[in-house]
């Protein structure tokens, strides 16, 4: 920058609940790594108990590079913070949002500027899901460039719901099964794909209004730049396109995961014992090239416990080794003497509270994965070419779980949306070792080349991201 304008002063605005605040600050990092060139600093604004969580996880803290620092937003909650805690989470989310339209966010970038020596903040960035970001950006005189952490599909039907809506009216059970072909991009969904909130389900929980008022905002908003959790090659055309007539500005610059630079990842890899606490990738290296199915289901999702039950019957008469992780509180919800067999010297599974995913994934020796289809999830899996079956369970978790399974081809859906111990058996086995599970894997391998073009030097992402970067540096 010339000597008289300041450097670039970067908000980077989470929304503070289950994964999204985690892949937003791996997306800060990347972020601050590419821009220290240009003298900016990085604020990553989230609530205190986001903070400290994401203080506390595996890399959070330690990997902080030196342009990057947190800063505090307005929770919303009332004191004292014992009940702020103690609330369930949707109320948490309530409250978060709220005080985001009263004021918070703009209170944050005060905080920002404060931090910063009283440098203003120069470009908004932020998750898609805290719209209000958007006004506090106008506010501050700078630009609002949200970050979309889900599939574009599902964007686009937040983009559409007034229309999706005025079509479907109350019809979403007797038209569930209905294409919704009069939708530029939505042709290869059903009614019942679309996420909760847009023709069905609860119009009034928070996740509904926010996501229904975030598409209302963002094509006015969002003048800039959308970075999009992609890369070229993944959605279909009609899908970009009907994106890019609402959002002329989309950058497909993902799986976002990729965009750490190389010495941030070396560095968590060469501390093994603080990622993989269970030990899951040395129980791993004992297993041969695909032979093992990986089970999770994010972090929000549970099954209820006799589909939970199922699933462990299912996983055990399959014959495959498993690795699962579960969170500890469904334990005692297994079968009688599950946990024992499963960890009985020879035989096959390993149940783990938390699993370092993306390298779980990477390993040789996993062949499967069963998944909530979460889309941090579905991309982890297919940067690493391993085909799934998919088990929604409630948000864009069914229109990703489509996708999958009938726009890419390279997983399938359980029947019925449900697991059986039955279902779970066959559709290991033929993952595994089935037909249909090689042509998947073929699929997901073509997919896992495109990601790694899109992020090799000079690849599509990568260059998009340089563009983000220039984007928000520039403001
Ligand atoms: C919400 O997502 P979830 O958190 O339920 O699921 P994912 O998007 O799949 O993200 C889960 C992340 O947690 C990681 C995993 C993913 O990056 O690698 N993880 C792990 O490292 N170890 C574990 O043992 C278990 C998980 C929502 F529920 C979804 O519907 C949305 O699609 C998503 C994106 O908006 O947010």
């Amino acid at each position: 920058p010339a000597a008289s304008s300041p450097a670039p002063h970067v908000a980077v605005v989470a929304f503070p609940f289950s994964s999204h605040a985690a892949v937003l600050l791996a997306f800060a990092r990347a972020l601050a790594a590419a821009a220290a060139p240009a003298g900016a600093t990085i604020s990553f604004l989230s609530t205190a108990s986001s903070i400290a969580q994401l203080r506390g996880a595996a890399g959070g803290a330690g990997g902080m590079p030196g342009n990057l620092r947190f800063v505090e937003v307005p929770d919303g909650a009332p004191p004292p913070a014992a009940e702020r805690a103690a609330a369930p989470v949707p109320r948490q989310m309530e409250l978060f949002m709220a005080a985001a339209e009263a004021g918070g966010v703009e209170a944050g970038l005060e905080a920002a500027r404060a931090a910063a020596g009283g440098v203003r903040v120069s470009c908004v960035v932020g998750d898609a899901f805290v719209w209000p970001a958007a006004e506090a950006a106008a506010a501050a005189g700078a630009p609002w460039v949200p970050v979309w952490t889900a599939a574009s599909c599902a964007l686009l039907a937040h983009l559409r719901t007034d229309a999706l809506r005025a079509d479907v009216g109350d019809q979403a059970v007797s038209r569930a099964d209905e294409l919704l072909v009069s939708h530029p991009g939505l042709a290869s969904y059903r009614v019942r794909d679309l996420p909760d909130g847009v023709v069905s389900g609860d119009f009034n929980y928070v996740i509904s209004r926010l996501v229904h008022r975030m598409g209302q905002v963002l094509p006015r908003a969002a003048a800039a730049a959308v970075a999009l959790n992609t890369f070229p090659g993944l959605d279909p055309p009609d899908v970009t396109a009907a994106l890019a007539e609402l959002l002329p500005n989309c950058l497909p610059l993902g799986p976002y995961h990729l965009l750490l630079p190389k010495d941030t990842n070396t560095a968590a890899a060469a501390a093994p014992a603080a990622d993989d606490p269970h030990g899951c990738l040395a129980w791993l290296d004992r297993h041969p090239a695909r032979s093992v199915v990986y089970v999770s289901f994010g972090t929000v999702a549970s099954p209820r416990p006799d589909e939970l039950r199922e699933l462990a019957a299912g996983l055990e008469s399959s014959g495959a080794p498993f690795l699962w992780s579960l969170r500890e509180d469904s334990w005692p919800l297994l079968p009688p003497g599950f946990l024992d067999r499963a960890s009985a010297a020879g035989s096959g599974g390993l149940v783990v509270p938390w699993a370092p995913q993306v390298a779980v994934l990477r390993h040789a020796a996993v062949g499967a994965f069963v998944t909530h289809a979460g889309w941090a999830s579905v991309m982890e899996g297919v940067a690493s070419g391993v085909p799934m079956a998919c088990r929604p369970f409630f948000g864009d978790q069914r229109m990703n779980a489509r996708s999958v399974a009938h726009v890419w081809g390279f997983g399938a859906a359980f029947e019925g949306a449900t697991m059986t111990r039955a279902g779970v058996a066959t559709a290991v086995g033929e993952l595994l070792r089935g037909e249909e599970g090689v042509r998947m894997r073929a699929r997901a391998r073509d997919l896992q080349a495109a990601v790694a073009a899109a992020f090799a030097p000079g690849g599509a992402c990568r260059r998009n991201f340089d563009k983000f970067v220039e984007i928000v540096c520039r403001a």
